[in-house]
């Protein structure tokens, strides 16, 4: 965005202001079943949403209790790559984890 300002002797000013905006963010939810192990959900919140290891066992007691939970916010882009991880990963070892992608 710019402005300009004409001056007496002919000569431009302009001034420019740079918008800085920041990108939406979707959250990520990790879904419960009744087949995945504990175990390896608290390595997926490690490995895939960078949690410690005390954290992620807190996030997956919440999903396994409450059949659902937060891991993060992330602008569109890294959320849906952290969702297909989840799947990737899961698939890989025969467990049906699911997570899904929230707008904020
Ligand atoms: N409910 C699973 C069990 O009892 C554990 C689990 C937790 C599975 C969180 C998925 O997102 C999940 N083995």
């Amino acid at each position: 965005m710019s402005a300009e300002e004409q001056r007496p002797g002919g000569e431009v000013l302009e001034k420019t202001r740079t918008k800085v905006t920041r990108p939406d963010l979707y959250k990520v939810i990790l879904l419960n079943d009744d087949y995945t192990t504990m175990d390896f959900v608290v390595d997926v919140l490690e490995t895939v949403f960078l949690k410690r290891p005390a954290e992620a066992y807190h996030i997956m007691m919440l999903v396994h209790t409450q059949g659902r939970g937060l891991c993060g916010l992330y602008p569109y882009e890294i959320a849906e790559t952290k969702v297909s991880a989840v799947q990737t990963l899961a698939r890989q070892h025969g467990f049906p984890l699911q997570a899904t992608l929230e707008p904020e």
